[in-house]
């Protein structure tokens, strides 16, 4: 079948999703092309002219988010303003509909996943996808094609006779066998100039459960790998395609499994490969000289380390699963190395006080300031029910109806105070190498 993958994000981010799920249509031996949204200048136009040369018959709208945030003024740290996706993915919905309305329409995406039938109800379609694709959706081509119930494919949600049904999600432990991202169907150089890298996905599901996040739940606790060696086949087939150049990857912690992310570092060591990466999440979870020595020979040339806290009360609170001791340790070790690393923190969390903002920031203050600097965001955004934090949101009363979620909602612990929070923003705007991503400044409902 000829199927159109619409990458919908324009903001930050490699479209990794869509590269997949392009991968997983082309392995199964489909004619497939991309329209992404990030470069394009009027998408309306530009995805019509591709539809009517591409003539699809199923077009795939990939949404990775509902809300972002974008920087509005990089020297004022209020600056920061929501971004509702939601009409970029209807420009793309209804473009489809006009200029191709014979083809299919199937959404899916990690900004999908939480809201299925809100997305189905807002672009007014019937079906989608949730949860990763590279199984479901050959699966789902195949039955348009040779024919079969797409109703029953495992996580699809739809509508129907005026109401929605969703089929629960399969989770799939073979994924060695999934298609290689289709990173040759998008304009990597492009991305590569406003500083994105390819990202590659090395597994599924997550065992920490840190309260303010959503994806255990969503993923399962249950890690589910890809061998060491098919991460460094896809690496090594991104580099065939596309030429080589610095990947990142996107797992939500690089290093967690300890075992899984040093084996990676070590199959990339032994193929002897010139390869470069990254990765935006390594959690201060056994990160000592000699992991850091093998991550450097390995090719890695910058990691973040996701503190979020460094207040033994919000480490806790947060369930974070890990101490200060292996944040210092973290640093530490870091801070001695040749690897440039930066580090995010997080404020704003259920029990924050301006006590256990102290904690952190002795901690912090205590090493040199990272070189890639220092990621601080104030409020916790909050987008699903999934998200352990819920119930003190919703008694807060800063998430009065669940509705809101599909709007974006923030929440700050009302122990922070308003005016010091403006000096707390003030003082770390003011540090250098200090960015502050400000989600919620004082907690009003
Ligand atoms: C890496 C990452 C980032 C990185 C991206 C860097 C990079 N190199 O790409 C950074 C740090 C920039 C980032 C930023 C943000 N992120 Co983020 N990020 C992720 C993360 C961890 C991985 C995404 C990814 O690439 N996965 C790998 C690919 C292969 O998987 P995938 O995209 O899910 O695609 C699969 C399926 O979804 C499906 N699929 C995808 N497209 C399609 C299309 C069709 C038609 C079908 C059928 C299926 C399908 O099949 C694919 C293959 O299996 C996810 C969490 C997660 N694990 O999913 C959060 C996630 C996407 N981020 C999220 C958020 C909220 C953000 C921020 C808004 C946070 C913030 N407050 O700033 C920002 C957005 C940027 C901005 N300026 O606003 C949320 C989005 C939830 C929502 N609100 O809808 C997620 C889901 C986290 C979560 N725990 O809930 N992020
Ligand atoms: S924040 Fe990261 S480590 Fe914690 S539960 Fe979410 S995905 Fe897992």
């Amino acid at each position: 079948m000829r199927v159109l993958i619409i990458s919908t994000n324009t903001l930050f981010a490699s479209p990794a999703g869509p590269a997949y799920v392009a991968g997983a249509a082309l392995q199964d031996g489909h004619d497939v092309d991309v329209f992404d949204c990030y470069f394009a200048q009027d998408i309306d136009k530009e995805l019509a002219a591709k539809i009517t040369r591409f003539q699809p018959e199923v077009c795939g709208i990939s949404i990775r988010l509902v809300n972002g945030k974008v920087v509005t003024d990089y020297d004022a740290p209020w600056a920061i303003q929501r971004f509702d996706v939601r009409p970029t993915v209807r420009e793309v919905a209804d473009c489809i509909r006009r200029t191709a309305p014979n083809a299919k329409i199937i959404l899916g995406g990690p900004g999908f996943n939480y809201y299925g039938p809100n997305w189905l109800e807002y672009l007014d379609l019937d079906y989608g996808l949730r949860g990763e694709a590279d199984f479901t959706f050959p699966q789902y081509l195949d039955m348009l094609a040779n024919g079969g119930d797409i109703y029953i494919i495992a996580g699809c949600v739809y509508r129907k006779n005026g109401g929605w049904r969703e089929v629960e999600r399969h989770y799939r432990d073979d994924l060695d066998s999934t298609g290689f991202p289709a990173y040759q169907l998008f304009d990597l150089d492009r991305y590569q100039a406003v500083g994105i890298a390819p990202a590659i996905s090395t597994k599924r599901g997550c065992a920490m459960g840190c309260t303010f996040c959503p994806y255990a739940r969503l993923e399962g606790t249950r890690y589910r790998v890809k061998s060491p060696k098919r991460v460094v086949d896809e690496i090594e087939y991104v580099y065939a395609a596309c030429g080589p150049r610095t990947l990142s990857f996107c797992d939500n912690s690089f290093n967690i499994p300890l075992k899984h992310g040093k084996a990676i570092c070590r199959e990339i060591i032994e193929r002897g490969n010139e390869i470069t990466w990254s990765t935006g999440a390594l959690k201060p979870i056994g990160i000592n000289p000699t992991f850091v020595n093998l991550m450097l020979e390995s090719g890695c040339q910058y990691v973040n380390l996701a503190v979020e806290s460094a207040s033994p009360t919000m480490l806790g609170n947060m369930h974070r699963g890990y101490s200060v001791r292996q944040i210092r340790e973290a640093m530490t070790s870091l801070s001695n190395s040749d690897l440039p690393f930066g580090m995010s923190i997080m404020l704003g969390a259920p029990g924050e006080s301006p006590e256990t903002v102290a904690e952190t920031f002795a901690v912090v203050d205590s090493f040199p300031t990272p070189p890639g600097g220092v990621w601080v965001s104030i409020g916790i955004n909050m987008w699903t029910e999934y998200q352990q934090i819920i119930d003190v949101v919703r008694e807060s009363g800063q998430l009065t109806h669940d509705a809101q979620l599909f709007d974006g909602v923030d929440y700050l612990s009302p122990e922070l105070p308003k005016d010091y929070m403006e000096d707390l923003i003030n003082n770390l705007a003011a540090r250098d190498g200090y960015t502050v991503q400000v989600n919620k400044a004082h907690a009003t409902a």
